[in-house]
């Protein structure tokens, strides 16, 4: 079978996830390059992956045995790689955010645009999951009738040591923000952050938990508790509202327990585990729309409106107010 040549650059936390998942469980794909700053650990996933190693990323991506590029690096970096991926007319998955602001996926919607060519997907893998596309299919039926609200929580045992607040946002409610858009059809046209107590073990000077409350262009409204330090483990809920009864993701388990007076279930302890199939579908998904030249999920759009809401997000923390989103009128290129 013809294997899809993938060069990854990031080889962090997602990164190796990605690169191990390509080659062992999704089928038609090989990691052919890798780059990374961190030359130690990139130089031994090219040697165990059997692939090239590159210093700068943009030599990755100029690479003739690269024919689609994953982009897993630090948040800064995603839109100068996935300018220069679109400049080498080479299918790109980024993982999110696209950018960091909407001026920034703006120039990559622009560019896209300027290719005529659809090229980009946005690592939005909470589409993949199979919960949410359960949920999806029942909105769709009508019998819930209208989503009139919707209550998310996205808790993270702990974050690294460089964690910021905005990064609450742009890299952890981003995924609601996706989601809630995709599940309701429905745009986000203001958001306004509400800011509780700050947990103790959360860096001097920085903030969390956090709730961000969104509304619709219908009216729905959307509230999102999203807390990197909760302690116990990687948490992510989701209620839907309708007119006509309510949706909610089951906890994903494998097994609950009865035992001596009580009921209990393990609860996963990060994203890797929680989304792992959900990981692989969109992978797979990926990598065989890629080869029939389709970009087939979430496109730059979706990673442009997403952090569109996000900028009203963060300016509402220095506001205290609700803020309009600000966003352009779809372009025609990615109309349905
Ligand atoms: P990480 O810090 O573990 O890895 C990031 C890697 O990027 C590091 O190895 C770093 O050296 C490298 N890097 C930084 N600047 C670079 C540059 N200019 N060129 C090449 N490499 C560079 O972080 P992570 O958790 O793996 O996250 C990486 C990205 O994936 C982030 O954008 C994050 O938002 C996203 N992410 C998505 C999900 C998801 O569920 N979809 C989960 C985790 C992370
Ligand atoms: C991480 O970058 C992800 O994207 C995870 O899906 C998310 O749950 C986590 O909060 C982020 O830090």
């Amino acid at each position: 079978m013809y294997e899809l040549k993938v060069g990854v650059i990031g080889t962090g936390a997602i990164g190796r996830t990605h690169i191990q998942r390509l080659t062992n469980q999704v089928t038609g794909a090989r990691v052919t390059a890798v780059s990374d700053i961190n030359q130690e650990i990139a130089q031994k996933i090219a040697s165990e992956y059997d692939a090239k190693y590159y210093e700068q990323g943009e030599d990755l991506i100029e690479d003739p045995d690269v024919e689609a590029v994953v982009i897993c690096s630090w948040d800064p970096t995603h839109e100068k790689y996935v300018l220069a991926a679109i400049r080498a007319g080479k299918f790109v998955f980024c993982e999110k955010p696209l950018a960091e602001t909407a001026e920034g996926c703006r120039h990559i919607v622009d560019a896209e645009i300027a290719s005529g060519k659809h090229l980009v997907q946005v690592g939005f893998m909470r589409r993949f999951d199979m919960g949410y596309r359960s949920m999806k299919a029942q909105l769709s039926s009508g019998k819930f009738g209208a989503p009139l609200m919707a209550h998310c929580v996205h808790r993270n045992a702990t974050a690294n040591a460089q964690y910021e607040t905005k990064v609450n946002v742009t890299g952890t409610a981003i995924h609601e923000i996706d989601i809630m858009r995709w599940l309701m059809d429905d745009d986000i046209v203001a958001a306004k952050i509400v800011q509780p107590r700050v947990s103790k073990y959360v860096a001097q000077g920085q903030k969390d938990p956090q709730i961000i409350v969104l509304q619709t262009a219908s009216g729905a409204i959307i509230d999102v508790e999203t807390f990197m330090h909760c302690q116990y483990g990687y948490d992510i809920q989701c209620e839907i509202v309708g007119e006509e009864g309510t949706l909610r993701l089951a906890d994903p388990t494998q097994l609950s327990i009865r035992r001596g007076g009580k009921c209990s279930f393990d609860i996963l302890q990060d994203w890797r585990y929680r989304f792992a199939d959900a990981y692989h579908v969109e992978f797979q998904s990926w990598v065989d729309h890629t080869k029939k030249g389709i970009v087939d999920g979430p496109n730059a759009w979706d990673g442009y409106a997403a952090i569109a809401v996000s900028d009203a997000c963060l300016k509402s923390r220095d506001t205290g107010k609700w803020e309009p989103v600000i966003m352009d009128t779809i372009p025609e290129f990615y109309q349905k």
